[in-house]
């Protein structure tokens, strides 16, 4: 009796170990990630409100609470790698969203470019998120 209680004691702490190492937490990585266009609207003259969604590329869920701590945008959709436009953070409007105030002082492609921390995920998710500025 004592010896079948210690089995299953075992057993059920070996799967408990597996479980734990297949989490997908365990095998996440940077490219288990996505940033997605959710809106891109004008906000005043030469701004544009961009709004980015973070998911995980395998079903898609939203990703809340990731850190967003290096941005970038400029024209490269335009041929124009070297025109660049302050970014500034805003306020996301529902979890997994992240907004921002870019200066699209031009009308036509830009590139916004993203490096973020994801909580539990030690590599960086980077990304570049094209969109339309309209003027
Ligand atoms: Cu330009």
């Amino acid at each position: 009796m004592l010896s079948k209680l210690l089995r299953a004691a075992v057993l059920s702490t070996g799967a408990a170990i597996a479980t734990a190492f297949l989490t997908p937490a365990a095998f996440a990585a940077a490219s288990d990630y996505r940033f997605e266009l959710a809106s891109a609207r004008p906000a005043g003259p030469g701004k544009t409100d961009v709004t980015v969604r973070l998911v995980r590329a395998r079903d898609g869920g939203p990703v809340p609470d990731a850190v967003i701590f290096q941005t970038k945008a400029d024209m490269a959709p335009a041929g124009m790698p070297t025109m660049t436009g302050n970014v500034a953070p805003r306020a996301g409007q529902q979890p997994g969203t992240y907004r921002f105030q870019v200066d699209t002082g031009m009308a036509g492609g830009w590139a916004l470019t993203l490096s973020a921390k994801v909580q539990g995920e030690p590599e960086t998710v980077r990304a570049t998120v094209n969109f339309n500025a309209a003027q």
